[in-house]
């Protein structure tokens, strides 16, 4: 454990892999392995960057890298597997897209399911942020396809939310849906070799216009296949980060992070310990069968379980 710890808070990268191995495998030790870290962690520029399916998301990412390595800041990516475990897809094409980074020792890239049982953000992924963040990433990239109730929780903790954006998906649907308005701090509007690109710019602004107030978010043109736009996307997002640092907003957001964060063990942990249960299985046939409503299920479960509800 020592060794372990020793090793992750000095950065190597063997020490890393292990720790998450740790983590993810929830292997014992797991609890005392973040607890001593934890006092260490929160030094990292944590940035999401969520869009609709081949968006070009992983391809942005591999650029956005490269140019942080060349600013001399080190890296953590965590490519969030957007469907079934079944379906390597999406992982495989992350390893691809991002293999030019795969020999760079400042790197470090690990695809992952982070949704849970309920689809909201798993505590695993949470851990495996606090891993990179103690092993001194300066800045840890969470690539999740989509902007659903999923990515929101990503963006909760998150310094700095890319909503990347692609012409021809049907465009201003596209922004109205699924909460995008409030979770964007920055827009790409990528794929802007293809037709379309400046209608989709023009319509994401009129939209904030029309909604956001003094935080209005900035919006980027890029071409991440041919790695145009990413300097100025970059910029754009530690502007962000500045704006945040300046706003008087850090408190807030600190706060808010440490909420979320909370939630996603609050949700495991109480799905880990009801699932399984002869009582979980019994709840469930009995609101089936319409015996009971699935809130008196809740309050079965928790009286089961030893907790006591409030009043509701
Ligand atoms: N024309 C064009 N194609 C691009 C651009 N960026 C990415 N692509 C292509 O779009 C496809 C999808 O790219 P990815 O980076 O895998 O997209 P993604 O959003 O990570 O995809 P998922 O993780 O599967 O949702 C690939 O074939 C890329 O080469 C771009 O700026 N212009
Ligand atoms: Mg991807």
């Amino acid at each position: 454990m020592e060794d372990l710890v020793d090793g992750l808070l000095s950065g190597k990268v063997r020490s890393l892999a292990k720790a998450i191995t740790v983590v993810e495998n929830d292997r014992p030790g797991k609890r005392e392995l973040l607890k001593r870290i934890y006092p260490k962690t929160g030094n990292s520029y944590l940035l999401g960057i969520t869009g609709p399916p081949g968006a070009g998301k992983s391809t942005l990412t591999d650029k956005v890298i490269a140019n942080l390595r060349k600013q001399g800041k080190t890296v953590g990516v965590i490519a969030v597997d957007p469907s079934s475990p079944f379906s390597g897809g999406a992982i495989l094409g992350d390893r691809i897209r991002m293999q030019q980074h795969a020999l760079d020792d400042g790197v470090f890239i690990r695809s992952m399911a982070t949704r849970n049982h309920l689809g909201g953000l798993a505590k695993n992924t949470v851990d495996v942020i606090h891993l990179l963040d103690a092993s001194g990433k300066d800045v840890i990239i969470v690539e999740t396809v989509g902007v659903g109730q999923d990515e929101v929780d990503i963006v909760r903790i998150a310094q700095t939310t890319v909503v990347v954006m692609v012409p021809g998906l049907g465009d201003s649907v596209q922004i109205a849906k699924a909460g995008v308005m409030e979770i964007a701090d920055v827009f790409a509007v990528n794929k802007a070799d293809r037709e379309g690109a400046d209608k989709l710019f023009s319509e994401i602004r009129a939209m904030l216009d029309m909604v956001k107030g003094d935080f209005k978010p900035e919006i980027f043109r890029t071409v991440a296949v041919d790695d145009v736009g990413i300097d100025e996307l970059v910029q754009g997002i530690f502007a962000h980060g500045d704006r945040v640092l300046t706003s008087g907003l850090v408190k807030e957001k600190l706060a808010q992070k440490a909420e979320s964060e909370l939630r996603a063990y609050l949700v495991d942990n109480i799905m880990e310990r009801s699932t399984g249960l002869t009582l979980y299985d019994d709840v469930v046939k009995r609101i089936a069968a319409k015996e009971i409503t699935p809130m008196d299920g809740v309050e079965e479960l928790f009286t089961g379980l030893g907790m006591t509800k409030g009043e509701n």
